[in-house]
């Protein structure tokens, strides 16, 4: 009888099989002479630690780190907007509230990862260490996971802090990146632990009541480490708490003119340019430009808005913003407000934030203002004399200081 090979499908299964065989197959033990140290058996004792702690802890951070990366997510977005996405300029202070929450989120879930580490170090020492292909694969993405979380809490406190020295990688697409591979992480571990913690959130029936009021009195201690770093932080965005901030790295109201300063001028190397007597702001259209000294910009009709300074390291104040409409610059140019974006740069030469796009929804807001003066005086040299962008529900980074030139551009 003649034997016909396998059909490819049976074939691709069979490897998959095996494949899967190999993966689960265990692994010969290690000698027992390295089970020593913590690799001995019953070194870790405590009664607190248990799969339902962990899976509690688990649901906490992982609420809080799923807010966390949803409104960094949505910061980024916002900075780097790809084509399908949009932002609109109102209401004013949404971004501040995004990005407050991000913060917060991020700061509050110090406590709840040091916790939740606590309460499953010992597996780190498990016996067997790996007890097959699978499990290593496992292991490897858990720490993978551990990695990246701590990675992301201790670049976000160093970014906060303003702190770059320990970081030789730019912060943002650093943090951004390690988001992603926290997320996959994440994911992966939520799937292989969903259904141990499902079950042990569910309290089975006659539980030792004492166990439950340890477990209880360790979750209210790390609520409490949690809300306390929260209430000592988010007076930095939020301003009746400002007084409780003493751990927050700013202070709404400290600096020239009541408002911090991110980058000062000498620090942006615009002092002489912004000084010059010759300064002129160009807006540049299609087809047509102006050029505007100081005094032209004030003979212009100046309107006054209060629009909050969101910085993106979570800190944020409310400013008195007076100067002339963006879209009547636009509109000087033979552009129109609501179907074009503005280009805006500044006197800096170089840096990160030395100029930005305003979107039509912006440049056509009557709040979006090139700002001279602040609480009716001039701006403070630091806060971007002689004229600076100030929009509604845009992050600090592209509130542009020191503008020299706008160039318009129709969006048809
Ligand atoms: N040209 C320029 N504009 C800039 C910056 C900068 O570095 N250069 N920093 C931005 C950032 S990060 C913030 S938070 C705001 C802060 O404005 P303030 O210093 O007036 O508070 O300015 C923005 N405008
Ligand atoms: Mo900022």
């Amino acid at each position: 009888m003649v034997r016909h090979p396998d059909p490819p499908m049976t074939g691709r299964a069979t490897v998959l099989r095996r494949l899967t065989r190999w993966c689960l197959a265990p692994l010969p033990a290690p000698p027992v002479t390295l089970r020593r140290g913590p690799l001995r058996p019953g070194v870790f004792r405590s009664r607190l630690r248990s799969t339902r702690l962990t899976g509690q802890l688990g649901v906490a951070l992982g609420v809080a780190f799923a807010i966390c990366f949803a409104t960094g997510l949505l910061s980024h977005l916002i900075q780097h907007p790809p084509g399908w996405f949009w932002w609109p300029a109102r209401p004013v202070g949404l971004y501040r509230f995004t990005q407050g929450l991000h913060v917060a989120t991020g700061l509050a879930s110090i406590p709840l990862l040091g916790a939740k580490l606590w309460s499953v170090y010992p597996r780190l020492f498990s016996w067997p260490p790996v007890r097959s292909i699978a499990h290593a694969a496992e292991r490897a993405s858990l720490g993978l996971l551990v990695a990246a979380a701590l990675f992301l809490l201790v670049s976000g406190v160093l970014n906060i802090s303003r702190w770059y020295a320990p970081m030789p990688f730019f912060f943002t697409a650093g943090h951004y990146w390690v988001a992603w591979l926290a997320v996959g992480g994440l994911l992966v571990h939520i799937g292989v632990h969903l259904p141990a913690v499902r079950a042990a959130l569910v309290r089975p029936v006659g539980e030792p009541r004492q166990d439950g009021l340890n477990r209880r009195t360790l979750l209210g201690g790390v609520a409490a480490a949690s809300g306390l770093v929260t209430l000592t932080t988010v007076g930095q965005t939020i301003r009746p708490l400002t007084g409780l901030a003493v751990l927050a790295p700013r202070h709404p109201d400290v600096g020239p003119q009541g408002l911090p300063v991110n980058r000062t001028a000498a620090g942006a190397g615009v002092r002489a340019a912004a000084l010059d007597p010759a300064y002129r702001l160009r807006v540049t259209g299609e087809g047509r430009s102006v050029s505007l000294d100081l005094a032209a910009l004030n003979r212009l009709p100046q309107y006054t808005a209060e629009l909050p300074i969101a910085c993106v390291e979570g800190w944020s104040a409310t400013g008195t913003w007076t100067g002339v409409r963006l879209g009547d610059l636009v509109a000087l140019v033979g552009a129109d407000p609501r179907r074009s974006s503005a280009w805006v740069e500044s006197l800096q030469v170089d840096g990160a934030y030395r100029a930005c796009t305003v979107p039509p929804e912006h440049v056509g807001d009557p709040l979006t203002l090139v700002a001279l003066r602040l609480g009716g005086e001039p701006l403070h040299l630091d806060h971007g004399y002689p004229a600076r962008l100030i929009a509604p529900n845009r992050p600090g980074v592209l509130q542009t200081k020191w503008l020299s030139r706008i160039t318009v551009a129709g969006t048809g």
